[in-house]
């Protein structure tokens, strides 16, 4: 196997596009021959994480674990995808120091929580302004922006950055990088 492993950490606000974001690339990466590995926070707290709550020294457990499956996997030569909203900075910047340097490739997807708000692809948003859920990131639990970070994502108004367009960034900031 000649593979560079690394991790790309999807990060943003629920609905932002992160999961959708992360089939895209991983599709890319197939066709390319590279291995992948998805690891979704939705998903992961169904299994791994079930005993974690929204609470944020939860979160901050959840993106630990995720952070250090992670390594694992990219240790491994795989490029492993992750996508958490992951919202402290201070958890994501652990994370990152897992990794030698370079192989840790924050994407942050930059989508306005109105944005995110108008689609509610699960209604969250709507249960959370009810205040049906508590602790709803982006309403009542802070989502800290990265302060400098490998990729940004814009998602503004009319300027709306496909999703095609946003796996080609990706892609080949990987390229530039020595990964594919
Ligand atoms: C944020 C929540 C919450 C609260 C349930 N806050 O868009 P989704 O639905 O499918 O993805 C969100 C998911 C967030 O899990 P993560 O593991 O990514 O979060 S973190 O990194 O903060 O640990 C959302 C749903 O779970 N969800 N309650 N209170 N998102």
């Amino acid at each position: 196997l000649q593979q560079k492993g690394c991790v790309i950490w999807l990060t943003g606000l629920s609905g932002s596009g992160k999961s959708t974001l992360a089939c895209f690339l991983s599709r890319s990466l197939h066709s390319r021959g590279k291995l992948t590995y998805i690891l979704d926070g939705d998903n992961i707290r169904h299994g791994l994480n079930r005993d974690l709550s929204f609470r944020a020294e939860d979160r901050s457990e959840n993106i630990r674990r995720i952070g250090e499956v992670a390594k694992l996997l990219a240790d491994a030569g795989l490029i492993c995808i992750a996508s958490l909203i992951s919202p402290y900075r201070k958890d994501r910047d652990a994370c990152r120091a897992l990794l030698p340097e370079g192989n840790f490739i924050e994407v942050f997807i930059d989508v306005p929580l109105e944005v995110c708000e108008a689609r509610d692809p699960k209604g969250l948003y709507k249960l959370a302004r009810a205040g049906k859920i508590k602790g709803f990131t982006g309403i009542d639990d802070p989502y800290e922006p990265p302060y400098s970070c490998e990729i940004v994502l814009e998602q503004k108004g009319s300027e709306c950055t496909s999703l095609g367009d946003m796996t080609e960034i990706v892609i080949s900031y990987l390229d530039k990088n020595g990964y594919l």
